[in-house]
């Protein structure tokens, strides 16, 4: 897989490629990554790549043609079929949210074309004629785009085969199976007194995978119970959710006493009214 970043700031981009298994997945070969300077795409002999925005208020604004200049040139040797194929996302914290489906989704294609955006934003003409995706990865607001592209190509590049060196290894992810991760020990067997659970000494492998499966599901139910309206899950791992229900209502009812049969309170002024 190739991806090509375009950045106004491609020094950003330099150790968290040469590190770990982005180096690797380069080395090998499984990915290519190619980052761009946007200025280099600048207009004039200043290399100009924003400008005041129209209609006034502060800050700027990155202009259309150094963006679509530096997309074109990157697209360039690619035959229009192809090109028609690759995504061009524009970072944005008014895109559709970055989740582990959506990096499956992109681990699908060939080529990935990230812009990193800056400013105020860009020019509306370059998510309106040129982006094909917008994304964001979380409700907040970045200082650029480019930790967004970094995140995206991390995620990204990890789902390509090869890359990781067990191939199974994507499908363990928290996520995969839309449930949270077990815990995780190693050694010492027992650390200032705190001691790795017995279960996972005993070399019993049936009653490791039934205790790792209890601990994703208790995790997930306890942080994440979105996630379990998506989980395919047994008779035997309903039950156990049914009896962690009934246990937490239990310590709950003594703090409730007296309130169950109380009548309802009073309507709001417009209720009643629906
Ligand atoms: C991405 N979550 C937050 C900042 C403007 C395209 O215009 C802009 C882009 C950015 C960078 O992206 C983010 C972001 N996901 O801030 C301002």
């Amino acid at each position: 897989m190739r991806i090509d970043v375009v950045t106004l700031f491609p020094e950003y981009f330099e150790s968290p490629l040469r590190v770990s298994i982005l180096k690797r997945a380069q080395e090998s070969g499984h990915v290519q990554i190619v980052i761009h300077n946007l200025r280099d795409f600048g207009i004039g002999r200043h290399r100009v790549t924003d400008d005041a925005p129209y209609g006034g208020g502060g800050g700027m604004v990155m202009r259309p043609e150094p963006i679509f200049d530096a997309v074109a040139h990157i697209l360039a040797e690619v035959p229009e079929a192809e090109r028609m194929q690759i995504p061009i996302i524009l970072l944005d914290p008014a895109g559709r949210r970055f989740t582990q489906e959506v990096a499956w989704e992109l681990a699908g294609h060939p080529r990935l074309v990230l812009i990193c955006g800056h400013y105020e934003g860009v020019d509306e003409r370059v998510r309106e004629h040129l982006a094909t995706d917008e994304i964001s990865i979380g409700d907040f607001v970045l200082t650029g785009g480019e930790p967004a592209a970094l995140v995206i190509l991390d995620a990204v590049a990890r789902l390509v085969p090869g890359v990781l060196g067990d191939p199974e290894a994507p499908r363990h992810d928290s996520f995969a199976g839309s449930l949270l991760e077990h815990p995780h020990y190693t050694r010492p067997a027992v650390y200032r007194g705190w001691e790795v659970p017995e279960v996972l000494r005993s070399g019993h492998h049936q009653a490791i995978a039934r205790w790792r499966r209890m601990q994703s599901l208790r995790r997930t139910w306890e942080r994440r119970p979105d996630l379990l309206l998506r989980a395919a899950l047994t008779e035997e791992e309903r039950s156990w959710i049914a009896r962690w229900e009934a246990e937490r209502r239990a310590l709950l009812a003594p703090l409730l006493e007296g309130t169950a049969h109380e009548e309802p309170s009073a309507p709001l002024p417009d209720e009643g009214r629906s």
